[in-house]
């Protein structure tokens, strides 16, 4: 059997299609390539973060303790759930507390969707504690989440308490004494201060650099008190019975 040759106008439009296909994608090609140039001038969005679903809140209802040197005290705190969040949260301080050594109970929970954990903290002083009023922020975090739950904690002073006056600030603010305490105020600064009560129940007067004023709180009351050429320095001493 002998083929028969194909005409040569059905080989042409062969070569026309093929040719008319080679630009086609071509032409789509160059498009796609320099869509994608376009596409990365402008940065691409970051990829979604972990959100966590819901709140955590960290609560206690200590809203003071007083702690002498050398004591130890476990408070209660509540670690809750709210809308929908579940997962692992661990639990700290912000700052720390010279002279105090803090424990959780546990140290770290996982929590399920809308649950209660309860948490204790307890904190220790050490003998050596300087006395002082302060605040004590309990932190509790998850991956992306965070509450915090505040106590005041008064270290106790009895005896002999020193105030530092520096850089302008008594120092600790505030202090809350064993009646029959003596506080002594110490200026570090170089120009004069002084500590005087607001309702002038007392009042160390000028000051002198590196100079000390002592006052024993023998009445249980709250005094506070200022540096009279400085009036924005402010000053608080609580005496308790004890
Ligand atoms: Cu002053």
């Amino acid at each position: 059997m002998v083929q028969k040759a194909q005409p040569w106008y059905e080989m042409k439009s062969i070569v026309i299609v093929a040719i008319a296909a080679v630009v086609v994608v071509a032409v789509g090609a160059t498009v796609f390539l320099n869509q994608g140039l376009l596409t990365s001038v402008t940065p691409a969005p970051p990829p979604p973060l972990g959100v966590e679903k819901g709140s955590i809140f960290f609560t206690t209802t200590e809203k003071n303790i007083t702690l002498s040197p050398g004591e130890t005290k476990t408070i209660k705190l509540n670690l809750q759930s709210v809308g929908g969040f579940q997962g692992g949260v661990s639990f700290g301080l912000r700052g720390p507390i010279q002279g105090a050594q803090i424990k959780f109970d546990p140290p770290s929970a996982k929590i399920t969707n809308d649950g209660d954990v309860p948490v204790q903290a307890t904190i220790s002083l050490q003998s050596t504690a300087k006395a002082g009023d302060r605040n004590v922020i309990f932190t509790a975090n998850s991956k992306t989440l965070s509450s915090e739950a505040v106590t005041g904690l008064s270290i106790l002073g009895s005896d002999r308490v020193t105030v530092e006056i520096r850089n302008y600030l008594y120092i600790p603010a505030s202090v809350t004494v064993k009646k029959g305490t003596t506080i002594t105020w110490v200026n570090l600064d170089d120009v004069a201060h002084t500590a005087t009560e607001d309702n002038g129940e007392w009042d160390s007067k000028d000051l002198p650099a590196q100079r000390s004023w002592s006052h024993t709180f023998n009445d249980v009351g709250v005094y506070t008190y200022h540096c009279t050429p400085h009036p924005f320095m402010l000053g608080k001493v609580t005496v308790i019975n004890g």
